[in-house]
């Protein structure tokens, strides 16, 4: 059987295969049905396409799918939808026009020109269908296929994940984006190759993001998180325990990514790079080499372990604990080490000179420590799940890890806030077997591990000692709760729909 990254994204004749039965089918056909309409209204003809991809919690493994570790997401139910049609002949505009179901955002145009630049300092909404746009004509060169010159397009997007709330809208609008324009270009690409390229191209957004979120929203399967490998990225179906619910649960701080990449993500991704890179020149490379060819803490973490196995042990943990010191590196320490200026290093990189010129110093140790003691779990977690431990014992023991894993992200990462530290621990207090930030972190979402049989209570607990407060403050409306908490399934991956 061919291993589903090998496929084609599908394209399904109807709803009933990804949204299920009953209710939730009856408001994806009201929903594809009022697109429809809507896009008539606004363009004037029906739309050639509509294709799917969601948004996902990632279970465990935060902040090192850039470093080259596998992660262990799953897919939501909550995905956008990108509605196109492609002008034909005659029609002469060559523009490209992107309208939103929402208010919020107004219609956007950009040139029917793929070679565009994206003005990361002042980010627009429609900015993300540009990255797929800029994405699908990379490939389409690359490969050597011939999809004729540029025309304008009419796009209608309906994006229903959480924006800036940890759970990949983002990925969800560009995988969407990028397959919506391979279907209306006839271009038939395996899930693998999607993955890696709008990864790759939701860059242009300015966050040097890695795989995880692209990766999960096209590979996904109903049923089943996935554990995914980067290099090359591989997707393997992990059967989660009986018994066990994900509860979502937004914290309400939202995280602006694109915003303040320069301070958090980014600033991660720079000194994650220093650390491999003052580990490998520790560990007996020339600086040069360790800085032209060490990229990721993955690279060095053989160095690490053999380092460790002098001292018999096999944890690269031993090796950061020795050659990094706790206190914070200045910049003129690490260059010391390197013998190199550090905007010499990133000089080819604008979005890591922002760091460079925002952070006032690096803290290697730390971020070292979380990602290879995080890496560590992912395989913690994928191996409880396929131990011989009776299911209520494995869902204790997921639950310990998801808790190990914010404890790192808290202190190690320094990537929560405290409106998730108030939240993961009112989810502890309320019985969850394990609690934890989601996704990038600085606000957005925690994820529970919660005995299925209490997750009524659970919520209404939530509710109560969590959210009550913030709508009397009038942080939120009490009827939109239910977009706030939630209990969540793993979903099914991107789909294409011709109706
Ligand atoms: P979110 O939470 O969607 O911003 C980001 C990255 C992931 C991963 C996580 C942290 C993007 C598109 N996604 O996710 O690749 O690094 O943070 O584990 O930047
Ligand atoms: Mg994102």
């Amino acid at each position: 059987m061919a291993r589903h990254e090998e496929t084609p994204v599908p394209t399904l004749a109807s709803l009933k295969e990804v949204y299920g039965e009953g209710s939730q089918l009856e408001e994806a056909q009201l929903r594809f049905g009022n697109l429809k309409s809507k896009f008539i209204q606004v363009f004037g003809h029906a739309p050639d396409v509509y294709a799917r991809s969601p948004g996902r919690v990632n279970l465990i493994g935060e902040h090192i799918d850039y470093e080259g570790y596998s992660v262990l997401p799953m897919a939501i139910r909550q995905d956008t939808i990108v509605v196109i049609r492609k002008h034909v002949s005659g029609e002469t505009e060559k523009v490209l026009k992107i309208a939103n179901v929402s208010d919020k955002y107004s219609l956007c145009t950009y040139p029917a020109e793929p070679d565009q630049e994206l003005d990361s300092k002042h980010h627009q909404w429609g900015h993300y269908f540009i990255c797929g746009y800029k994405g699908f004509y990379e490939y389409v060169k690359a490969k050597g296929l011939d999809v004729g010159p540029p025309v304008g397009l009419d796009i209608l997007v309906d994006g229903i994940v959480p924006t800036g709330s940890g759970l990949s809208s983002s990925a969800a609008f560009v995988c969407s984006s990028t397959i919506a324009l391979m279907a209306a270009f006839g271009v038939e690409v395996p899930k693998k190759e999607i993955a890696q390229l709008t990864c790759e191209c939701e860059r242009y957004i300015g966050a040097q993001s890695g795989g995880m979120d692209q990766a999960i929203s096209i590979m996904a399967k109903s049923g089943f998180a996935e554990l995914i490998d980067f290099n090359p990225i591989r997707a393997t179906d992990v059967q989660l325990p009986a018994g066990g619910t994900f509860v979502i649960a937004h914290s309400l701080a939202e995280s602006l990514k694109a915003v303040t990449a320069a301070t958090n993500y980014n600033n991660r991704v720079v000194e994650c790079r220093l650390a491999a890179i003052v580990l490998g020149i520790k560990l007996g490379m020339k600086p040069q080499e360790a800085i032209s060819k060490v990229k990721t803490l993955s690279e060095v973490e053989g160095l690490c372990v053999a380092f460790a196995g002098k001292n018999g042990c096999d944890d690269p943990f031993l090796a950061v604990k020795e050659f990094l010191h706790e206190e914070p590196y200045m910049a003129k320490d690490i260059e010391k080490i390197i013998e190199e200026k550090l905007s010499s290093i990133f000089s080819n990189s604008s979005s890591s000179l922002d760091v460079l010129n925002a952070a006032k110093h690096y803290k290697l140790h730390q971020r070292a420590a979380h990602v290879y003691s995080e890496a560590k779990r992912v395989y913690a977690f994928k191996d409880t799940v396929y131990s011989n431990l009776s299911d209520k014992d494995k869902l204790r023991r997921l639950g310990d890890l998801m808790n190990d894993s914010h404890h790192s992200c808290s202190v190690l990462y320094e990537c929560s806030c405290p409106e998730l530290e108030e939240l993961v621990t009112v989810c502890r207090d309320n019985g969850a077997l394990g609690a934890r930030l989601t996704g990038a972190g600085w606000g957005g979402c925690a994820v529970a591990l919660v005995k299925e049989s209490i997750v009524p209570q659970f919520i209404l607990n939530l509710k109560e000692q969590f959210y009550q407060s913030r709508i009397n403050q009038g942080v939120i409306n009490k009827n939109d709760l239910g977009l706030y908490v939630f209990a969540s399934k793993p979903s099914s991956g991107a789909a294409i729909f011709k109706f």
